[in-house]
């Protein structure tokens, strides 16, 4: 299952390694694990999406100008939105920190395919290609979408003990994709729970305490070993599902319905993914998305 792209670039010079580090947090990349051992220092930063681009000459008109967007050599190429604003910040952050580099950012040019850009090069011989595409809905979604950084937000994991070799599982997924996603610890709660019928009420309370933006449940029934399991399933379902719309708090589902271990193990780490992981980024996905809605839907002011 593939989880992402990563571009890795090593600077031999810590003060520009510090440079870049500057750069890339002041433009509002997000910061992800720092290290800091013997061997030397890293650093990484992320964007909410990713991807390698390959292209072939005739998909674009060949022009003066049709080179920047579509092979971006040793550039790191950044699509942004608000194009003429990143660049105000970049000279910001080049005046805050002078160089002796000679032209440390480009003017903001059309390129090919609809797109603008400027170059930045905030240490000699590394550069990074900034652009948006020139019509303001293009590359946009139409849709009203979450989007997956959990920077900021509280999250409440409960977790069933039953089948907690299983349960386990779906914890460590739910876990590593919070934090790799931004979550700081301080900001997950994990609780466990005897079984996955004691989920519903934790997550009600947790809910309504108000200390979290969204719940992830995580639980594991077995057919064969769990009697009633067909009302148990319905009434644990019903139960989360009620506490989401009573509160108005998103709860995630993760709760397994299995016929055998075998099959449920596979759904927690071994040949179907993890469920855990899964779970946690719907929940991120909907916290994120709740809050767009807030402020898409904000009420207008009765002053105003
Ligand atoms: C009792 C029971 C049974 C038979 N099976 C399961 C199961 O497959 N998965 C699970 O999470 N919990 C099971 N339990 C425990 C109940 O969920 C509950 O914890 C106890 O009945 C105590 O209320």
């Amino acid at each position: 299952m593939i989880k992402g792209i990563t571009f890795s670039r090593r600077i031999c010079d810590a003060a520009q390694f510090h440079r870049l580090a500057s750069f890339f947090g002041t433009l509002g990349l997000e910061p992800g694990r720092c290290w800091d051992i013997p061997a030397g220092e890293g650093c990484r930063f992320g964007a909410p999406f990713g991807n390698i681009e390959l292209s072939h000459a005739s998909e674009c008109p060949q022009d003066n100008s049709s080179d920047e967007l579509e092979d971006s050599g040793d550039k790191i190429n950044i699509e942004v939105t608000s194009l003429d604003s990143v660049r105000q910040s970049v000279e910001a952050w080049l005046r805050a920190n002078p160089s002796n580099s000679l032209k440390a950012v480009s003017e903001v040019v059309d390129a090919s395919c609809g797109s603008r850009l400027f170059i930045a090069t905030p240490v000699p011989g590394f550069s990074v290609m900034f652009w948006e595409w020139s019509h303001p809905l293009k590359g946009r979604p139409v849709a009203l979408e979450g989007d997956l950084s959990a920077k900021d937000m509280r999250f409440a994991v409960v977790a069933a003990r039953w089948n907690s070799v299983i349960t386990d599982r779906l914890l460590q997924g739910s876990l590593d994709a919070l934090f790799r996603s931004g979550t700081s610890k301080e900001d997950v709660e994990v609780l466990r729970v005897p079984g996955a019928w004691e989920i519903p009420s934790a997550s009600r309370k947790l809910a309504e305490s108000g200390k979290f933006d969204a719940i992830i449940t995580l639980g594991v029934l077995l057919r064969g070993e769990t009697a009633h399991y067909e009302a148990i399933y319905t009434e644990i379902s019903r139960g989360i599902g009620q506490s989401q719309q009573e509160t108005g708090i998103p709860h995630a589902f993760g709760v397994l319905t299995c016929e055998t271990l075998e099959q449920a193990l596979d759904r927690a780490g071994l040949k179907a993914g993890n469920k855990g992981f899964e779970a946690a980024v719907a929940a991120i996905e909907m916290v994120s998305l709740h809050r767009k809605i807030d402020t898409r839907c904000q009420k207008p002011h009765a002053n105003a």
